[in-house]
C-alpha cells in the first residue's frame, strides 16, 4: 500500500518517522474502509475522511519506538498506534468545531465540518471513541497480552483523553481565551490538552512490552515532557509559521486571544523552553538505562519541526 500522497513531505524526515506514518497511514486506510462499508452515507464518508487525513503520526511513533526501546518486537503493536491516533484524530475534528477552536484548514485540507456539516463532523468524533477502543483492545488480544494488561493501556489511554487531561485541557483552554494565564496555568493546561495524550503513547508502547515499574516511571517522565515541549514548539509554530507551511491556519492564538508561551516569554525564550523539556525527557530515560536512540531522534524533530 502506498503512503498518503499529500502526506506531509518525507523529505529531510527522521526514519523511525517514515516508518511510523507507513504503518499509520495503512492501517488507517484499512479502517477507513472498514467503517465506509460499516456505515453507509454521509457519516460513513466523513469517518473515512477523517480517518485519511495526512498528519504527522508523531504520537504513533513516540509509542511504536517506546515499544521496541523496551524490548517489544511483535508487528501487531501498529494497532495499539492506530488507537492513540484514532483518539488524537476525533480532538481534531472535535477542536476544529465552530463552537470549539472554529478553524476551517487542517492538515492543508478543509476541516471536516466545512467538508461535510457541523452535525456530521460532532458525530463523527463520538463515534470514533469505541473505534479507538475496540483497536487497542483487538490489537493487545493479537499480541497474546494478558487482559490486565489490555485494561490498564485502555484506562491509560482514556484517562489521558478525558476530563484530567485532553478534554479537561481544552475545557481550560476555551475558558481561558481572552483572559490572561500565568505561565503555572499555561503549563496546567499544555500538560492536559496536549501533553497527556502524548505521555499515554509513550506509556501504552512500554507496557506493551512488559516494562517494570522503574521504566515505566521513567517513560511516564519522558512523555510528560516531551508532550509539554511539543506544545512549546506548537506555540512558536503558530506565531512563526504561515498557514501553507502548518497546513492550518497560522496565527490562531493571538486572533482567539489565547495565552501561549509565545506571549508571556516571546519567540526565544519558549524555544529555550522547549528544548529544556527536551532535555529533561530524554533524562528521566537514560537515568532508567534505556536505549535512547529513536526517542531521542524523535524528541529533537519535536522540538525542531517546521509543522
Ligand atoms: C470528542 C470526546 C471528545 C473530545 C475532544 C476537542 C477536544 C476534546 C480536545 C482538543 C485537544 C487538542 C486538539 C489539542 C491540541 C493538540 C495539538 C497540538 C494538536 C496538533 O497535533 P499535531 O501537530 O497534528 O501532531 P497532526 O495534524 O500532525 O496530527
Amino acid at each position: 500500500m502506498v503512503p498518503f500522497g499529500s502526506n506531509p513531505s518525507m523529505a529531510d524526515l527522521p526514519e523511525v518517522l517514515v516508518e511510523a506514518r507507513r504503518a499509520m497511514d495503512d492501517r488507517l486506510t484499512v479502517l477507513a474502509r472498514r467503517l465506509e462499508a460499516e456505515t453507509p452515507g454521509r457519516l460513513g464518508e466523513a469517518l473515512g475522511y477523517a480517518l485519511r487525513s495526512p498528519g504527522k503520526r508523531v504520537r504513533p511513533a513516540l509509542l511504536l519506538a517506546t515499544y521496541r526501546a523496551a524490548g517489544g518486537r511483535d508487528p501487531a503493536v501498529v494497532g495499539l498506534a492506530t488507537a492513540v491516533e484514532v483518539v488524537h484524530t476525533y480532538s481534531l475534528v472535535h477542536d476544529d468545531l465552530p463552537c470549539m477552536d472554529d478553524d476551517g484548514l487542517r492538515r492543508g485540507r478543509p476541516t471536516t465540518h466545512v467538508a461535510f456539516d457541523v452535525e456530521t463532523a460532532t458525530r463523527i468524533g463520538f463515534l470514533l471513541v469505541p473505534v479507538a477502543a475496540e483497536e487497542l483492545a483487538a490489537a493487545g488480544r493479537a499480541m497474546g497480552l494478558p487482559d490486565a494488561a489490555i485494561a490498564a493501556m485502555a484506562l491509560e489511554l482514556f484517562t489521558a483523553g478525558g476530563i484530567q487531561g485532553m478534554v479537561g485541557g481544552q475545557w481550560l483552554d476555551l475558558e481561558a481565551e481572552g483572559r490572561r494565564v500565568d505561565l503555572a496555568g499555561l503549563m496546567d493546561v499544555h500538560r492536559r490538552k496536549t501533553g497527556a495524550l502524548i505521555a499515554a503513547a509513550a506509556l501504552l508502547g512500554a507496557r506493551a512490552a512488559g516494562a517494570a515499574d522503574d521504566v515505566l516511571a521513567a517513560v511516564r517522565v519522558f512523555g510528560e515532557e516531551i508532550g509539554l515541549a511539543f506544545q512549546v514548539a506548537d506555540d512558536v509554530l503558530d506565531a512563526t509559521r504561515t498557514s501553507h507551511e502548518l497546513g492550518k491556519t497560522a496565527g490562531k492564538d493571538a486572533e482567539d486571544q489565547k495565552s501561549t508561551y509565545v506571549g508571556l516569554l516571546g519567540v526565544t525564550a519558549a524555544e529555550v523552553e522547549a528544548d529544556r523539556h527536551c532535555t529533561l525527557a530524554l533524562g528521566a530515560l537514560e537515568g532508567a538505562g534505556l536505549p535512547v536512540g529513536d526517542l531521542a531522534v524523535l524528541a529533537r524533530y519535536i522540538v525542531r519541526r517546521t509543522s
